[in-house]
This record gives C-alpha cells, sequence and structure tokens, in this order.
C-alpha cells in the first residue's frame, strides 16, 4: 500500500545522489519533493510539516556520520525520522497484574473490530496466552453469532452467555467469572459499532470501560478510510482514553496515510495491523519494519546499519573534530582501515549500494584482506611520536618501519602517499562519505584500483 509514497521517496534520494554534492537548494527541492510525497499518501498536514520540520533541523545539524556519503545521510535522517513517526519501538500489549487481562475492542461500525478480535484471541494463544472472548454486540443477533462461528473454526474458546444476558454488562461479568474459573488470562471484549460516533455509544463504551477495567482498549481503524480513521481515533481517545490502534484493511489500496499519522495525532500506538480477511492476516505493528517498507532501500539501509553498528558515535564525533582541526593521524589511519574491515567483506558492502557513482567500477575489484594486515603492521611499527606527527619519518625512520613491520621501504612510502592523499581528500570533504567519494578516488591497499 505504500507503494505510490516509496517510488517518489526513492526517485528524491536518486536525485539528490545525482547532485553530487549536497547544498542549501537541492536540499530544499528535496524536502519540498518529500513533504508532497507524503501529503499525497495523505499524511496528515500537520504530521508532514513536522516530519520535514525535524528532517531539516538534522541534516544541518553538526552530527555526521564521515562514514556515510552527504546523500546516505539524508537518507538515514529520513529513516530515523519516519521510524520515531511510526512510534519508534513495536508497543507491546499490557498486561494487567492480576489476570485476566481485559482487552476491550472498539471502533466505527464495519471497521472490523469482530474479524480482529478473533485474529488477536488466535496470535495470543499462538504466543503463550489463553484468551477468551465474548462478544457485547446485543444490538444485532447476527454480530454475536459471528464471533461464535468465528471461535468454532479457531477452535478458540469463547463466552456465548445464557439466555437471560441480554445486556452488555452481564455478558461481561458472565465472560470474567468463566475466565477466572477455566484460568485464562485474557479476555477479549468485542464491542458494537456505530455508523458515526454519538453519545449513546459513547455512553455505553464508558460504562463498560467503568466495569470491566480494560488495561487495553484498542481502537480497530479501517485504513480505507484514511483520514477520517485519524479523525476517529482521536475523537474516541478523548472521549474514551484508547491505549493502541488496530489499522485494519492494510491490504487495500489506501494510501497508507492513515498508518503515517494515526500515532502522531492521537499519541497512541498502533499495535497491530490487519492485512486480509483470513485469520492470518494479522501481525504486531514494527515501526523500523514498515519504514524500512516505505523507503524501500533495503540495501542502502542495511549498510547504513552496519555502518551505525561499526561506528560508535563518540568515536565519530572524534574523528570529525580531528579532520576540522587537521589533527588526523597515522594512528587514526590505521584505526580507519580496522574499522573498514570490520565492516566485512568490502566485496558486500560494494554490492550494497549499486548506484555510487564512483565504486561503480571496482564492483569486481578483489579486496586484499592481507593488505590491510600489513598497512595495520606498518603503522604499529611505528614509533607514538611518528605516529602523531608524519613529518618526522626521515629515511631512516622508513628503513627502520619496513624492517620493523617486515615489507620494504616502498610499502612505507606507498602508505604515507596514501595516508597523505587521504588527508587532503578528508578534508576537503569533511563531513561528507569515507565509504562514499572518498574511497572511490583513492588508492586504497586493497589491491583494487591500482
Ligand atoms: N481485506 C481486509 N478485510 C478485512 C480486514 N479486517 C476486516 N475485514 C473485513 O471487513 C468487514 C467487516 O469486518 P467486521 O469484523 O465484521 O467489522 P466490525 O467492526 O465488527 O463491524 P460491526 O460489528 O458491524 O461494527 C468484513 O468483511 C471483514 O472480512 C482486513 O485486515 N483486510
Ligand atoms: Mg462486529
Amino acid at each position: 500500500m505504500f507503494d505510490n509514497l516509496s517510488d517518489k521517496l526513492q526517485r528524491v534520494f536518486k536525485n539528490l545522489r545525482g547532485e553530487g554534492k549536497l547544498s542549501a537548494e537541492n536540499m530544499e527541492i528535496a524536502l519540498k519533493e518529500i513533504r508532497l510525497a507524503l501529503l499525497e499518501a495523505d499524511v496528515h498536514f500537520k504530521v508532514a510539516k513536522q516530519f520535514i520540520e525535524a528532517v531539516k533541523e538534522k541534516a544541518m545539524g553538526q552530527e555526521v556520520l564521515t562514514a556515510l556519503s552527504p546523500t546516505q545521510h539524508v537518507v538515514k535522517i529520513v529513516r530515523d525520522e519516519m521510524v520515531k513517526m511510526l512510534g519508534q519501538h513495536q508497543a507491546r500489549l499490557r498486561t494487567a497484574n492480576e489476570p485476566p487481562s481485559v482487552y476491550m475492542i472498539v471502533g466505527l461500525q464495519g471497521s472490523g473490530k469482530t474479524t480482529s478480535t478473533a485474529k488477536l484471541a488466535r496470535w495470543l494463544s499462538k504466543n503463550g496466552h489463553s484468551p477468551i472472548m465474548v462478544s457485547v454486540d446485543v444490538y444485532r443477533p447476527a454480530a454475536r453469532k459471528q464471533l461464535s462461528v468465528l471461535a468454532r473454526d479457531l477452535k478458540l474458546p469463547i463466552y456465548e452467555g445464557a439466555q437471560e444476558e441480554t445486556k452488555p454488562a452481564e455478558l461481561a461479568r458472565g465472560a470474567r467469572k468463566e475466565a477466572v474459573q477455566t484460568g485464562r488470562d485474557v479476555i477479549l471484549v468485542d464491542t458494537a459499532g456505530r455508523l458515526h460516533i454519538d453519545e449513546e455509544l459513547m455512553t455505553e463504551l464508558s460504562e463498560l470501560k467503568e466495569q470491566l477495567n480494560p488495561v487495553e482498549i484498542l481502537f480497530v481503524a479501517d485504513a480505507m478510510t484514511g483520514q477520517d480513521a485519524v479523525k476517529s481515533a482521536d475523537e474516541f481517545h478523548k472521549r474514551l482514553g484508547i491505549t493502541g490502534v488496530i489499522l485494519t484493511k492494510m491490504d487495500g489500496d489506501a494510501r497508507g496515510g492513515a498508518a503515517l499519522s494515526i500515532r502522531a495525532v492521537t499519541g497512541q500506538p498502533l499495535k497491530f495491523v490487519g492485512i486480509g480477511e483470513k485469520p492470518d492476516a494479522f501481525e504486531p505493528f514494527h515501526p523500523d519494519r514498515v519504514a524500512q517498507r516505505i523507503l524501500g532501500m533495503g540495501d542502502m539501509l542495511s549498510l547504513i546499519e552496519k555502518v551505525e553498528e561499526t561506528y560508535g558515535q563518540k568515536e565519530q564525533e572524534e574523528m570529525q573534530r580531528k579532520l576540522i582541526e587537521d589533527e588526523f593521524t597515522l594512528g587514526d589511519f590505521r584505526d580507519q582501515m580496522k574499522q573498514l574491515r570490520k565492516l566485512g567483506p568490502l566485496e558486500s558492502i560494494l554490492g550494497m549500494m549499486p548506484q555510487l557513482g564512483p565504486l561503480k567500477d571496482l564492483k569486481n575489484a578483489k579486496i586484499d584482506e592481507k593488505e590491510i594486515t600489513r598497512l595495520v603492521a606498518i603503522v604499529d611499527s611505528m614509533t607514538e611520536r611518528e605516529r602523531f606527527n608524519h613529518m618526522i619519518i626521515n629515511g631512516a625512520r622508513r628503513r627502520r618501519i619496513a624492517k620493523g613491520s617486515g615489507t620494504s621501504v616502498q610499502e612505507v612510502n606507498n602508505l604515507l602517499k596514501q595516508y597523505a592523499q587521504m588527508r587532503k581528500m578528508m578534508k576537503s570533504f569533511s563531513g561528507g562519505g569515507f565509504l562514499g567519494k572518498k574511497l572511490g578516488k583513492l588508492k586504497l591497499p586493497m589491491g583494487f584500483g591500482s
């Protein structure tokens, strides 16, 4: 359902990449395009505005990962903000201190409450719980029957109530009693829907809430209704205090804006999504996975993750400072090389960046791990002073270093040349991409490019 948005965002990033260097102007254009793409996907305008502001602020800020190219850096910021907009972490269901935990399922007519109740019961029983369902939709006999049929098909317990139990409160009481007697830890209460939010419905739901003391009030929202779903979620929250949202019909061709703005507007997390009519078409909502799906750039995102894992933020800041203040020593050079090795085989990293211009020719390059080892050995054979100030490394010192590292003077010379080159490059691209531009233009000791 995010196809359109995904296509548009990817085009924005592709254009950015084509620009080579990031400027304030092309960044401005990109942000405008991202905003438009969000609005076209039916994201709430306030949410889109906030999103763009946050991305802008971060992009202009100082937190630059030198291991990423400027465009990759922007992608990272957009990804981070998107995950944040979607709720950051997976929101898990709460449980009561003393079982059974009561979950009320509420929402407008036809949004998918009954279906979701059965789906959730199935999911819970597959995840270590023993739920019991009850329908308190007393207005339509068919509604209770619907849940009974679902329960029977899924072989899941349901409290069907006695003949004389005709009020929601009575049914709920009966269900609790049965849950306690049979040792169920969750009671799922499927409630009646209305076409619109009205006083009668809200009063009934409030009374039920009072009586049942639920730990979760899950609002079921139909993704196909777009902004209306967001609006009613917000109203339900104000009137009843919902604790989470189940977004159904995500398999439809809606534009996805509801999913993207419900959290930001209501402040309540999406907990599950319905992605079809079948009982198993239901899954917990993972902000990071959804953001990934929207951005679509699986390969680039996993590279970014890898770089984030490898480079601590502290180290990054320190490296950044050194570059700016011209303190990038041979020791740092060695550390960078070691980091590069930690990233894994260079081939796989190159493979993740199919469209990276300067690196294209290097795709078939052989990576010589031994070369990195040799380079590290050379730097290790230097004295602390030499590493700190490469200018003092004269002929005699070069011979000593070559001997100490089991290499030749020629190799030591090469390394010093590469280091000087790298310093120059890094300075001119300060804040730019170590793995991007620099790697592309530098002759690194990896057996390629020469
Ligand atoms: N495609 C799709 N259809 C769904 C999904 N969830 C529910 N439906 C369908 O939506 C319709 C309404 O679902 P119900 O569960 O009966 O909705 P409800 O909120 O209980 O409706 P009322 O009880 O009348 O208020 C049914 O035809 C379901 O099969 C979903 O995730 N995807
Ligand atoms: Mg129903």
